[in-house]
């Protein structure tokens, strides 16, 4: 890893008051979740995320779709957050303001430890209704076709499908952090999912620093003043220790 990025992040980091993280798939990649765009494993070789992770798709056949995600969540409850969730969760106590964006369905940040988290596209440990408002947490096997208990319709996870609209909510307090920030991090992620891809030219019309950690070149990377290429778990802690060399 290039000590001189690291150094330079550090120093970005150490003038802002204001930081938001904005991580994808390669912000799990290194707890054992593929990502969707790197060589894949099991499931992912035989298929393209966009064209299953859709309404049309559940609507076609639910239980194929159930079988995905039914393998993603039993995966989900094998694994832990690295070194690199547990710096960004420590980070929020070493500036003014941290907020975590992800697009990251895993929910490993919170188990980290990060507080401020919004969560553009659901959970993989959120199975909803359907119909109606019934919804579940936790990662028990739910079966091969589940139905809601209350009103008998079909139950589905709680994440957001391609084509289907981000949570308001979720996607103008994310606009409205990157707006804001000194800094934008932007850590494991292709940049190709829109409108998530977009935090981060918000975030240089805005005047914020860029920091992208990723060991590759991305669609992002012609945003970033400074590009750490490396894999998180080693940056992020890498960072911090230049950071704290420069005095809290
Ligand atoms: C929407 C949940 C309104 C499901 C996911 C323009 C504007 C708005 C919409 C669109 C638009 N253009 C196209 C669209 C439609 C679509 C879209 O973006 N399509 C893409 C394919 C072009 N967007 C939508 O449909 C969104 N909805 O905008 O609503 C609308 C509706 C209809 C029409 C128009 C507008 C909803 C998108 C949400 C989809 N749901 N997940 C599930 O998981 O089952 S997306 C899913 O894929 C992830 O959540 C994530 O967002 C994405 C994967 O991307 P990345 O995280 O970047 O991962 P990737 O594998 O690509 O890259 C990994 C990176 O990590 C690599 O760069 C690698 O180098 C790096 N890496 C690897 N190891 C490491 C590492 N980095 C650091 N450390 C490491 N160790």
């Amino acid at each position: 890893m290039e000590e001189k990025t690291v150094e330079q992040a550090a120093e970005f980091l150490h003038r802002a008051g204001s930081v938001c993280a904005s991580t994808g798939a390669g912000m799990s990649a290194e707890s054992g979740i593929p990502t969707f765009r790197d060589e894949q494993t099991g499931l992912w070789t035989k298929v393209k995320p966009e064209e299953i992770a859709t309404p049309e798709a559940f609507a076609r056949d639910p239980v194929k779709l159930w079988e995905w995600y039914r393998w993603r969540r039993s995966e989900l409850a094998k694994i832990e957050p690295h070194a690199g969730h547990l710096t960004l969760a420590e980070w929020e106590s070493r500036v003014a303001e941290l907020v975590l964006v992800t697009q990251n369905v895993d929910g490993l940040h919170h188990r980290a430890g990060s507080q401020k988290v919004i969560e553009l596209h659901g959970r993989l440990d959120v199975v909803r209704c359907t119909s109606c408002d019934y919804q579940i947490v936790g990662l028990e096997d739910l079966g091969a076709d589940p139905h809601c208990p209350e009103c008998e319709a079909r139950l589905r996870p709680g994440v957001v499908w391609f084509g289907e609209m981000l949570p308001p909510g979720a996607l103008n307090a994310a606009i409205e952090a990157a707006q804001r920030c000194d800094v934008m991090l932007v850590i494991g992620t292709s940049g190709v999912v829109q409108p998530a891809a977009s935090l981060a030219g918000a975030a240089k019309t805005y005047g914020a620093a860029v920091i992208e950690v990723n060991p590759n070149p991305t669609a992002l990377s012609g945003y970033a003043d400074v590009c750490v290429r490396s894999g998180c778990r080693e940056a992020l802690p890498a960072i911090d220790a230049a950071w704290r060399r420069l005095g809290s």
